[in-house]
């Protein structure tokens, strides 16, 4: 792994980080990933406004789509938090630098192989 490599996942690590105590644990987590999820939601919502404006009739429709959009990004949030805390070799609740950086490293070294 290059330089630039581990210094870009010190500051993915450091972003969720909030509390800057070295450790991340499953609010930070969850925290990190509800902002994410937020973000959809006005997007999808900005959308379904847009798709409104323009076409008023099938107000109802749009809704629905703006629900079941909103509903799967909710669900994806939660799933990834789980998925992010499978980190957690030791089971202490808590992932710290190590542990993110071996499951980063894997996740790298597994998109080289794709790519040759
Ligand atoms: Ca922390
Ligand atoms: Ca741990």
């Amino acid at each position: 792994m290059s330089r630039e490599q581990v210094v870009a996942i010190k500051e993915k690590f450091n972003r969720i980080d909030k509390d800057f105590d070295g450790f991340l644990d499953i609010e930070e987590v969850k925290e990190y990933y509800n902002q994410i999820m937020k973000q959809k939601v006005e997007s999808f919502r900005r959308i379904a406004d847009l798709f409104i404006e323009n076409d008023p009739d099938k107000k109802t429709k749009f809704e629905n789509d703006f629900e079941r959009r909103s509903q799967m990004a909710k669900l994806c949030c939660a799933k990834s938090v789980e998925h992010f805390m499978k980190r957690d070799i030791n089971n202490d609740g808590k992932i710290e630098w190590n542990e993110f950086l071996n499951f980063e490293a894997r996740l790298i070294s597994q998109a080289q192989l794709i790519k040759v």
